[in-house]
């Protein structure tokens, strides 16, 4: 029972889950205990299936157990788990990624995304000698102490208003601006001209659940981070390989000086990646004084698995075509069935991922995230839920649509979100 399986896992782990996000804490009840998952379905440890849009918060672009993805994992098991020494898969897969990101000329594996953006901005200090970093409210990077401030994803969803433990000082290095608010912009960078190293974003933001740039945003920060001197960072984390076998700096033609990979790229394995100009990269240990290292680093398992997900994505004819319309089809019948119940909602769409806010107010920035009822957000996470449809369980987040998710799944989740929404309001 899920039940059971949480009170034991409270005796070993804070909140009963090795990631807060993964607790029901802002919509109420068990998290599932996840036993199997195959496809586009999960399957918890009370035998129940559900059609999954969590899909390891964005990695599994293919769904669930893919069987080339396994079988290329079991062939580099076999031959070792880790070595702790260069191999010539690692450079298989740099260039698959360089080939998805002409942006990324070099680039180091890592094992996370924290450990990717967190290196990029050492990097970014290293490289101009400057020691502010900005970014934007509500944007989450990671838990590295200087990208925690003001954070999304659990750190929103939990309202946690500062995080103890992290230094004012460090804090302070931080500055924190508004997303889409290009003058507030213009204003730092004017009072803080010759100090800020690095800017740091989400280019469409994730962790407040997905937010969109508006038109020509991406285009004026590049314009103004090279006026001043200020690395600009792509964080895609979560958006690289979401829209296209690229990311959002393909998409906007926007070049960022560093770009940070995760999840999808490592097909499900812990693996990340760091990059960008060459110049700059050249400032990394062993080739320049700036030390990033890791014994995982580049794992062979890790590795396989994404260049089997990479592969699969690039050379399946019309892989985006098909999964952006089914994501716009999804997206198009959830948000006609809030409306057909009679509930306002705002659905802002990127790519296979989406996010819909339950607010009346066009969603631009976390403040206006901020708008939406969180407490009618929990109702609906639990009537899909008991619907069979497994969503992110808190309304700072995305749900993700996989290769796996056939049409009659997207159908199957807009009928049980028609019957959910039309439940919530005849108990209005
Ligand atoms: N970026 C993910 C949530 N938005 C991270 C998942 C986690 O924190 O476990």
């Amino acid at each position: 029972m899920n039940a059971a399986a949480l009170k034991a896992a409270l005796q070993v782990f804070p909140g009963g889950v090795n990631s807060p996000v993964r607790a029901f804490k802002s919509v109420g009840g068990s998290p599932l205990f996840i036993k199997k998952a195959f496809g586009s379905r999960i399957f918890d440890v009370e035998g129940r299936e559900y059609i999954d849009y969590v899909g390891s918060w964005g990695p599994m672009i293919l769904g669930h157990a893919d069987a080339d993805v396994i079988a290329a994992v079991c062939h580099a098991a076999a031959s070792g788990l880790s070595f702790g020494a260069p191999t010539e898969a690692e450079t298989e897969l740099a260039l698959l990624v360089r080939e998805a990101f002409p942006v990324i000329e070099k680039m180091r594996l890592v094992s996370s995304g924290t450990e990717a953006t967190m290196s990029a901005i050492r990097l970014a200090r290293g490289f101009t000698g400057r020691p502010l970093l900005v970014k934007f409210d509500g944007a989450y990077h990671g838990h590295a102490d200087s990208l925690l401030v003001s954070a999304g994803s659990g750190v929103a969803t939990l309202a946690i208003p500062g995080c103890p433990g992290i230094p004012d000082s460090i804090a302070a290095s931080t500055l924190v601006l508004p997303f889409n608010d290009l003058a507030a912009l213009k204003a730092c960078f004017e009072r803080h001209a010759g100090k800020i190293a690095g800017l740091i974003i989400e280019p469409v933001c994730g962790n407040i659940g997905v937010v969109n740039p508006s038109e020509g945003y991406l285009q004026n920060i590049r314009k103004l981070c090279s006026e001043h001197g200020v690395l600009l960072i792509f964080d895609e984390v979560m958006t690289g390989f979401r829209g296209c076998f690229g990311g959002v700096s393909r998409i906007s033609d926007v070049t960022p000086d560093l770009t940070c990979l995760g999840k999808i790229v490592g097909g499900g394995m812990p693996l990340a990646v760091y990059g960008g100009r060459a110049d700059i990269m050249a400032h990394i240990a062993p080739d320049g004084p700036v030390y990033q290292a890791g014994t995982l680093s580049g794992n062979p398992v890790a590795v396989a698995a994404g260049i089997a997900t990479l592969k699969k994505i690039k050379l399946q004819p019309h892989f985006y075509e098909h999964l952006l319309a089914r994501s716009a089809k999804l997206e198009a019948g959830i948000t006609a069935a809030a409306a057909a119940a009679g509930f306002k909602v705002v659905t802002n769409l990127f790519g296979s991922m989406f996010t819909m806010f339950f607010t009346d107010q066009p969603v631009v920035d976390y403040q206006s995230a901020k708008t939406a009822d969180t407490a009618l957000f929990a109702r609906w996470f639990r009537g899909m839920l008991a619907e069979g449809i497994y969503l992110a369980p808190s309304q700072f987040e995305a749900a993700f649509v996989s290769a796996a998710h056939s049409d009659a799944d997207i159908h199957q989740t807009i009928v049980a979100a028609t019957h959910v929404f039309k439940k919530l309001a005849a108990e209005k």
